[in-house]
């Protein structure tokens, strides 16, 4: 027996082992409409494999899911995505996607707890699914960033005017993404990063 290659003894691939240097683990989730691309972000942007709650859609959430401009949608989220990714030696961002679907929504509560922050994902063709997603990160004074998913024929809107229909205030910043890239996505993550610093450094900083 190869003693180097037995999962018996060396348990999980040491590839989804924390490093022995990261010192500080943050918490974020990810939210948007239905449809959006938060599972494919998170996926995409995970260094381990992410830990995924989809389920087949089926005939039975006709008239109660609004599948409007995602007819090909053939699964969708019933919990929770999970991933993580490792910022430099010592910060570790464990990224939580919620589901899309009203139904579902009930969960946010347990996936908020000792969270810092969150990305609302928008579909630039689909803007309305975002807006009470929104509402009620601001209710709870959840920190966030927006980021419009670049889906083919996705309008591309100046991002002051993303601003102005979404009702977001200037000091919310606005990025584009691809999240089926792992580059974008972690460009999103790191927008939330530098968002959560500049809200916690002390004015003139
Ligand atoms: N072209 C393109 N397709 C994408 C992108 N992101 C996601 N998709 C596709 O869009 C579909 C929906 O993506 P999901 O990641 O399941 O969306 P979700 O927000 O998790 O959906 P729910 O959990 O059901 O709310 C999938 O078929 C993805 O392959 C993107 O950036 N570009
Ligand atoms: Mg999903």
């Amino acid at each position: 027996m190869d003693f180097r290659d037995s999962e018996t003894v060396l348990g999980p691939q040491s590839a989804d082992l924390l490093p022995a240097s990261a010192t500080t683990a943050v918490k974020i989730v990810i939210v948007g409409g239905f449809g959006v691309g938060k599972t494919t972000l998170v996926g995409s942007v995970s260094e381990i494999r992410p830990l995924t709650t989809e389920e087949t859609m089926t005939q039975a959430g006709a008239g109660i899911d609004d599948t409007a401009g995602v007819e090909l949608k053939t699964a969708t989220t019933v919990a929770m995505d999970f991933g993580r990714i490792s910022i430099g030696d010592e910060l570790v961002l464990y990224v939580f996607g919620t589901p899309g679907q009203e139904r579902f929504w009930f969960l946010w509560n347990g996936l908020f707890e000792g969270a810092l922050g969150a990305v609302v994902l928008v579909d630039t063709r689909r803007l309305e699914v975002s807006f009470d997603v929104i509402g009620r990160l601001e209710d709870r004074g959840v920190p966030f960033v927006v980021a419009a998913n670049t889906f083919p024929e996705s309008p591309s809107y100046p991002l002051d005017e993303l601003r102005a229909a979404l009702d977001l205030p200037d000091e919310v910043p606005i990025v584009q993404c691809d999240a089926r890239t792992r580059e974008s996505s972690r460009d999103v993550l790191m927008a939330l990063m530098r968002h959560l610093y500049n809200l916690s450094a002390p004015p003139g900083r």
